[in-house]
């Protein structure tokens, strides 16, 4: 049946590469979507640093390794994901023999030798890579977050990461991804990130937007005039990991979360015509965007199941969880056609 639909990759082949997240279970159980609709791959956590280098002298690629093969089998593009991030990444790595805080020559030693290692890995497969991941503050004083990499290496942990995967790599494309990148306080200091980083001739190519959105918010608007800012700096753009939740975004911790509702037509038009406005608006700087990326394949294995709330069925893709394409996803492709 999904074979008489369109090929959603096919549609915007001329525009930009339509991408998904996969783990090492979807690659397998959601293959005949990928193959047919998607032209890149971002693995979901099997590149991260507790997966892939879960140990000081322990290097587990055999996970990622499936993912890369699959994408070489299928003539995909490979978004390499990630190497410096504050979360999913093991405590050893800050720690020396006495479990005390490590002196920052040993941390900058394991950086070094994790990129080189991973970046090396991959090399001519993975043609980009987020390299530094949601470095930046969400709200409050300040710019930098307070993550045990800039707690160990100071605020030019950043520079470093981006100077060692260049060395590791010197033809994969660079990029620094983050979240909320749209709002405008965030969005300030992510520019002020990049600009300090092209100024310092730092090799550094593309910015990544996250893009978890929900039904009205970010308005489209706001994600226009960042799109604007972020290509003005003459950086590639990928959108790296984009979702519609069908719940508002609530951050406030202490602010209550919608409670679980079921999925009906009403809610498949309302989610069409964002996923619209959305292809719209990436069609509209198609010449910036090289790649547009959904964080997962289908309905029934998506992270937003349990973040922000565990538990709580959300259905933020463009194929349903019997693994058939959504309204959404006949207006994405109704877009591309004319
Ligand atoms: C992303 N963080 C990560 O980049 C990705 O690696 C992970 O699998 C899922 C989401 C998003 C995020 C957010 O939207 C809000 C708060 C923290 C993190």
């Amino acid at each position: 049946m999904t074979d008489q639909a369109p090929s959603l990759k096919e549609a915007y082949a001329s525009r930009f590469r339509v991408g998904a997240a996969v783990n090492a279970a979807t690659v397998h159980t959601h293959a005949h979507l990928l193959a047919r609709h998607f032209s890149s791959v971002t693995p979901e956590n099997e590149m991260k640093w507790e997966r892939i280098h879960p140990a000081e002298d322990t290097y587990s690629f055999s996970a990622a390794d499936q993912i890369v093969l699959f994408a070489r089998d299928h003539g995909m593009f490979v978004r390499g994901h990630t190497l410096v991030w504050h979360n999913q990444t093991p405590s050893w790595v800050f720690l020396d023999s006495l479990g005390q805080p490590a002196p920052a020559k040993l941390v900058e030693a394991r950086l070094e030798q994790h990129i080189a290692e991973v970046v090396g890995h991959y090399r001519g497969a993975a043609l980009c890579w987020d390299v530094v991941n949601e470095a930046v503050i969400d709200q409050g004083d300040g710019w930098l977050r307070p993550s045990p990499w800039r707690q160990a290496l100071g605020d030019d942990y950043i520079e470093m990461a981006f100077r060692l995967a260049h060395q590791a790599d010197p033809d994969a494309l660079l990029f620094y991804n983050d979240y909320n990148e749209t709002k405008p306080d965030k969005r300030d200091r992510i520019l002020r990130l990049l600009e300090h980083l092209l100024d310092r001739g730092v090799p550094v190519h593309g910015v990544g937007l996250q893009m978890h959105v929900s039904l009205d918010d970010p308005p489209i608007e706001e994600m226009e005039e960042a799109i604007e800012r972020y290509r003005a700096l003459g950086l590639r753009l990928h959108v790296t990991e984009l979702d519609v939740s069908v719940y508002p975004w609530v951050h406030e911790p202490d602010r209550p979360q919608a409670p679980a509702r079921p999925y009906d037509d009403e809610l498949a038009e309302r989610l069409a015509a964002r996923y619209e406005a959305l292809f719209a608006l990436y069609l509209r700087h198609q010449d910036a965007i090289d790649n547009v990326t959904l964080w997962g394949v289908a309905d029934d294995s998506t992270w937003r199941d349990d973040f922000p709330v565990k538990g709580r069925k959300d259905w933020p893709l463009l194929f349903d969880v019997h693994h058939r394409p959504k309204e959404a996803f006949w207006r994405v492709v109704r877009l591309a056609q004319n």
